[in-house]
């Protein structure tokens, strides 16, 4: 049977309400990889285990997921589940390990179309419910520790990123091999661009039966795609993740959630991305504020970012300097913004300058 939350009242749902279109007393905030290496008590939770390790612990995974609530308690407006894109790949079949200091690492990527593994990949029925129970159970674990202190996020990778890895084999610098795919075997790379885009629905609408109460899709290659073949090779495959999501919730009697997508490095994506059935569109630093707000706002949407992540390493003046900027450009932090980072937060930033981020945001929106 599905989780019920009902005796959970939320404490805090500024997040929700931003992300519905509605007024707000400040910008609510977060950081992409808020739970992670940056903080010494995610290595002393961690311990010796291996990553994916951590993720199929549902204890393991909530409580790094909320290490950075316990932290900012009272900055931080929102939970995101501690776990990883790459896990669907797994669930289709495909091996992932994670190398420490390296990233993610598939002893096997995907060749050509003609390989066996492809085929087997294509035609394997895969069960997200069954292979990927250890989320679900993350999820609802975490939303009970969570008390309704704040909301948690769900996510998926987006088709495009994943299928990036599944053909480089782990991170890229010159995607060599996603390009020969989308290049040579467009046909192929869609089939298994459509098959990915429809486990994430699933995939997804779990995870919200299992707690989750918005969701976001990452699309963190999208940079290397060029606009015209953004739009051929990653566009369609979101969108039909925010067409279809919305009633697959619904079937299961449940009600839809708000969706943000995160299309990293595609800045000439905005106007499309702001006709799309996304209510909240992440920007990475690349855009300027003001501009992207004009737009969101003209076409009812609301923005999600966008600090360049590397600014934690500067001074406090300089962080002062580009909060000014974003809480100017983005319309003051009363409405259709979600304060956030550009991207991830990186290794090495101090746990003290994120906090003094979070507290100049909260300064100069309330
Ligand atoms: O706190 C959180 O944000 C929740 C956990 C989370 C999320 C949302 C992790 C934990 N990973 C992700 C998503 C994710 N994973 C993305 C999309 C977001 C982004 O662009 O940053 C991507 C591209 C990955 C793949 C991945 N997993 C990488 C990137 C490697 C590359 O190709 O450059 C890495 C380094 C990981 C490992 C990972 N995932 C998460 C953590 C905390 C870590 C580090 C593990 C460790 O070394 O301890």
């Amino acid at each position: 049977m599905a989780p019920n939350f009902d005796d959970i009242p939320m404490k805090n749902d500024l997040i929700l309400r931003t992300a519905r279109g509605e007024k707000v007393e400040r910008a609510p905030m977060w950081v992409m990889r808020q739970a992670g290496r940056y903080l010494p008590e995610y290595h002393e939770e961690k311990g010796k285990n291996d990553f994916f390790e951590c993720c199929r612990s549902p204890e393991i995974a909530s409580n790094l997921t909320l290490q950075p609530i316990d932290r900012y308690a009272g900055l931080v407006d929102a939970a995101i589940i501690f776990s990883d894109i790459l896990v669907i790949p797994q669930a289709m079949g495909m091996e992932v390990i994670m190398v420490d200091k390296k990233g993610p690492h598939f002893p096997e990527p995907l060749q050509t179309p003609d390989d066996e593994q492809y085929k087997e990949v294509m035609e394997r029925n895969v069960d997200v419910k069954e292979s990927l129970d250890y989320v679900y159970k993350a999820i609802t674990l975490t939303r009970k520790k969570l008390a309704g202190r704040v909301p948690l996020i769900g996510f998926c990778g987006a088709p495009w990123t994943l299928l990036s890895y599944m053909v480089e084999g782990g991170g890229s610098k010159m995607f060599i091999q996603v390009k020969t795919w989308i290049y040579k075997y467009p046909e192929a790379a869609k089939a298994l661009l459509q098959k990915i885009a429809e486990l994430c629905v699933e995939y997804l609408a779990l995870q919200v039966e299992a707690g989750a109460q918005m969701i976001q899709v990452f699309d963190s290659w999208a940079g290397e795609l060029s606009p015209q073949a953004f739009k051929e090779f990653s566009l369609p495959y979101l969108n039909h993740i925010a067409d279809n999501l919305p009633a697959r919730i619904k079937s299961k009697g449940l009600e839809p959630v708000p969706m943000t997508v995160f299309a990293k490095g595609a800045w000439y994506a905005l106007p499309a991305l702001c006709e799309s059935n996304y209510n909240t569109i992440g920007l990475d630093w690349l855009h300027d504020p003001a501009e992207a707000y004009q737009l969101a706002q003209s076409k009812g949407k609301v923005l999600q970012g966008n600090a360049d992540p590397g600014i934690l390493y500067g001074s406090h003046e300089s962080i002062t300097k580009v909060v000014e900027n974003m809480v100017a450009g983005f319309g003051g932090g009363k409405k259709g913004w979600i304060a956030n980072l550009g991207h991830g937060i990186t290794p090495f930033v101090k746990p003290d300058d994120l906090k003094f981020y979070f507290e100049e945001i909260h300064r100069l929106t309330t």
